[in-house]
């Protein structure tokens, strides 16, 4: 079910549980501004997830309210997770969902990484 991408951050939602280590995930990076790791239903070979640490739910407030650090920070390690994947030759797909038309489901941000084949036209 989409959520609303209005609503106040929720710090009982998967992703931040993942951040505080209280449920497993696959981590495969992480810094002072992010964390990556593994999505549970992977839609290709590498399909990866990237969070920010900071308690955002969408885009819509990490790109009104993120510090020029975290911001920086997150961008730089979406860029190093896909480098470190050996994708950048090939190339990879970034994706946020945001919202209800978005179908943004996790209520906080995070970037698709996907990779690992040819992907074909963006998905609509
Ligand atoms: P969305 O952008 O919010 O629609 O995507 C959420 C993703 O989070 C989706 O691809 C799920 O498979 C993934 N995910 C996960 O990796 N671990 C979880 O515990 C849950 C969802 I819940």
């Amino acid at each position: 079910m989409p959520i609303d991408a209005t609503q106040p951050y929720d710090d009982q939602n998967v992703f931040a549980k993942i951040l505080r280590d209280e449920i497993p995930s696959r981590r495969v990076y992480e810094d002072d501004y992010a964390v990556a790791f593994h999505d549970i239903a992977p839609h290709a070979p590498v399909h990866i997830l990237v969070i920010p640490r900071g308690a955002y739910v969408s885009w819509n407030d990490f790109s009104a309210h993120g510090s020029e650090a975290e911001i920086a920070g997150f961008v730089r390690a979406v860029g190093h997770v896909a480098r470190e994947h050996g994708l950048v030759a090939p190339g990879y797909r970034l994706l946020a969902n945001v919202g209800g038309h978005g179908g943004q489901e996790v209520p906080h941000l995070h970037v698709h990484l996907f990779g690992g084949r040819s992907l074909g036209p963006m998905l609509a």
